[in-house]
């Protein structure tokens, strides 16, 4: 049986919703790696919970999400550092597993790589930062040319070792999305509320529209809440909260269409596919993951990024897409079990063989 060692983020608890996109990859490739009988091991901070998962909790201070600094910061540890303890466990416990992914988006475990015998896979969850980052995980790629995993191209080519990443995309497990044909005259927003998100864009094009905006995810800053509150008074907005993938997609398929307003080149937008997968059409900024995900005219449109004019022009158009050809694509292309295929294949390829 193999045994895997999977390294979760440190800037909160998994389930928590800070964790963003990398808490669905790490919740569907878990599950997607116990379907094909490996024996999946997480380690994540205290009070970190998932279905179905063997989670090691372990104490200590959450780390600052990186992208809400500057690129020219220092690498900084806070005292007690939960990345810290996670790892002095995972050098503990090395022996006993065939391979160790990391998730973390953070300097340390890159720059433990070398020290530890089991060899380690690293997961990048995001696009290029911060320089120092950018130079160990360089340092790091060049040592382990066959480690790296992202998402997609545009991810990959924000760092200097592009040309050496394993292009991974992301799956859902589509049973989880219910697919439906009719819509009410509504949009949705989801993601982290944050200002590399934008939504600001995609309420503004809902003032002009005044088309109802469903809004779901974790309020990341609150500060920038309050300032599109405040903002635009009369935006017929409706904040739904964090909720779970079945609360959620009952309410997003409902919906005539997701906006994406992306200020940063995102990884991925695995909310992307959960509305692809409910046959809801996606309006995004071209730029990044959406941009390789989204086919244009097909299963939603493509704008001008940071266009609000455009995103207004677009939401007119929606009810030109066949919503089905928005499911299809996900069957196609997104499926746990087509993503789990390249997954497998790429731990194959790194993992200590068990002894037979
Ligand atoms: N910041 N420092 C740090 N470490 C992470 O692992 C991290 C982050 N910010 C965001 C984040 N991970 C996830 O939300 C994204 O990887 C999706």
């Amino acid at each position: 049986m193999h045994k895997i060692l999977f390294m979760s983020t440190p800037v909160g608890a998994l389930s928590s919703g800070i964790g963003g996109g990398v808490e669905l990859t790490l919740y569907n490739l878990i599950q997607e790696m116990q379907r094909r009988g490996y024996d999946i091991t997480t380690v994540a901070p205290k009070s970190s919970f998932f279905n179905n998962a063997k989670i090691i909790e372990i104490e200590g201070n959450l780390h600052i999400p990186a992208q809400t600094q500057s690129r020219d910061i220092s690498t900084m540890m806070p005292k007690n550092s939960v990345l810290a303890n996670m790892w002095e466990y995972a050098r503990k416990v090395q022996s006993e597993y065939h391979l160790i992914v990391n998730f973390a988006f953070d300097w340390l475990p890159f720059y433990l790589t070398p020290f530890f015998s089991t060899p380690i896979a690293q997961f990048i969850s995001m696009g290029s930062l911060c320089d120092s980052l950018d130079d160990i995980m360089d340092q790091t790629a060049q040592k382990y040319p066959d480690n790296f995993g992202v998402y997609t191209k545009s991810q990959a080519n924000t760092f200097p070792f592009s040309d050496i990443c394993k292009i991974l995309g992301s799956g859902l497990d589509l049973s989880l999305y219910e697919f439906n044909e009719q819509c009410e005259q509504k949009l949705a927003w989801l993601g982290r509320i944050a200002p590399e998100k934008a939504l600001e864009d995609a309420v503004k094009a809902c003032d002009i529209t005044q088309v109802p905006l469903l809004i779901f995810g974790k309020v990341q800053d609150e500060k920038y809440w309050q300032d599109i509150l405040t903002k635009y008074p009369h935006a017929p907005i409706d904040y739904r909260g964090f909720l779970s993938t079945e609360d959620l997609q009952r309410e997003l398929r409902l919906c005539q269409g997701l906006l994406m307003t992306p200020r940063w080149i995102e990884a991925f937008g695995n909310v992307a596919i959960e509305a692809l997968a409910c046959g809801v059409p996606v309006i995004a900024y071209d730029r990044g993951g959406p941009g390789e995900i989204v086919e244009d005219g097909k299963t939603g449109f493509l704008v001008t990024p940071d266009s609000v004019e455009e995103l207004v022009n677009a939401i007119k158009k929606l009810p030109k897409i066949n919503r089905l050809d928005c499911r299809l694509v996900v069957e196609k292309e997104y499926s746990v079990e087509v993503w789990g295929d390249r997954f497998e294949q790429w731990f194959q390829t790194l993992m200590i063989k068990p002894s037979i």
